[in-house]
């Protein structure tokens, strides 16, 4: 692969808003570059004034307080390596196929991203006893097709989720402020919840004792098992293990010869176990090498295998990670109305010739 990456592009999905793909195949190892990440916005990009660097915390907490940005900066602060995965992730790859954005493999990121734990936060407002979840509320508003009257993006967390040491409230992203689509200046950082969760240009934390109800919630980010009924919905949380294959490309034609396999596998919990190959329609299945980086909870890991081919003809190449609590890429995607949380083997085929 080449060195130079000035010809990397995103792709387009849509413009207004804006939403594009990162162009996964090709992203080089561990290369964080902020401008090759996917951009996912339900409305168009929120404008921001001075009262954007300020986070009330309000609700069921003891003293409400304002956190002045200065403030969250001179805070113990906690950085994690995170994946962010897009609920709608490879939903252009279920059949029957279903509306949305049509997502192809990289609605994917991985940055680190620095702040303050949500918690820090928590413990300086205290909690009331019957707060069970918290809200964050973002600074984008517009129109849903679907409700006559304006919302702005708003997602809650259950309290545990919120509480854990690693929910952050950011202000940094591979050590430079977040940059404006992704966030900027303060955004939820969720890890291993799909990437919902991480609320972008956050406006207020509501701390509530019921159940949050809003459209992003409620309606959207749900599996929906059924196309004409709502039965059996359950929301989107955490992710589902799931690999890429990056390369060969898809329907590429190879020559004879040693060529390298290589793709990267995530988990919503534990770690990756293994990533097994198959380079002949899944009958066999090979282990791939795992390059384990250190601490690799919510990182992807790449992997790879040096596979020499000698005869020629079509050949159905296919990825299939396992995670540390024993999940497993299933050979067919959960179908779902809204098309969220695919991660069916990943397959690829290609001819040598
Ligand atoms: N405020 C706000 N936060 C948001 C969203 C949004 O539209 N508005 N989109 C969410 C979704 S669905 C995804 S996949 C990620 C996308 O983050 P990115 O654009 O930084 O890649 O942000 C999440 N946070
Ligand atoms: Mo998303």
């Amino acid at each position: 692969m080449s060195k130079n990456y000035s010809d990397l592009n995103l792709i387009v999905r849509s413009l207004l808003p804006e939403n594009q793909e990162t162009p996964i195949s090709f992203l080089p190892e561990d290369h964080l570059q902020t401008d090759l990440f996917f951009r996912r916005n339900h409305f168009t990009y929120p404008s921001l004034t001075n009262s954007s660097y300020w986070l009330p915390i309000v609700g069921a907490v003891h003293t409400p307080i304002l956190f002045s940005f200065k403030d969250l900066v001179q805070m113990p602060s906690h950085t994690v390596k995170v994946v962010l995965e897009c609920a709608g992730n490879k939903r252009n790859l279920f059949k029957p196929k279903v509306f949305g954005e049509q997502w192809e493999k990289g609605a994917l990121s991985m940055g680190r991203w620095k702040g303050v734990s949500l918690k820090t936060l928590l413990n300086v407002t205290g909690l009331k006893h019957d707060a069970t979840e918290v809200v964050a509320e973002g600074y984008d508003y517009g129109n849903r097709t679907d409700i006559d009257h304006t919302f702005s993006y708003m997602r809650s967390l259950p309290i545990e989720k919120a509480l854990h040491p690693d929910t952050i409230i950011a202000y940094a992203y591979n050590d430079k402020p977040i940059p404006f689509k992704h966030g900027f200046p303060l955004r939820l950082i969720v890890p291993q919840w799909y990437a919902m969760a991480s609320v972008k240009w956050i406006k207020q934390i509501r701390i509530i004792n019921k159940k949050f109800h809003g459209p992003f919630q409620s309606i959207d980010y749900v599996y929906y098992p059924q196309k004409e009924s709502d039965a059996g919905a359950y929301p989107v949380t955490y992710n589902r293990v799931n690999s890429i294959i990056q390369q060969p490309l898809n329907r590429e034609v190879l020559d004879t010869g040693l060529h390298i396999i290589k793709g990267i596998a995530w988990t919503g919990k534990g770690t990756i176990s293994k990533v097994e190959l198959s380079v002949d329609h899944g009958e066999t299945w090979i282990r791939a090498v795992i390059d384990r980086p250190y601490n690799a909870n919510y990182e992807w890991i790449n992997w790879s295998y040096e596979w020499e081919i000698s005869k020629k003809g079509e050949y159905t190449l296919m990825a299939k990670a396992t995670d540390s609590f024993n999940r497993t890429q299933p050979p067919e995607a959960m179908w779902n109305r809204k098309g969220y949380g695919y991660n069916a083997i990943d397959t690829v085929v290609i001819k040598i010739e």
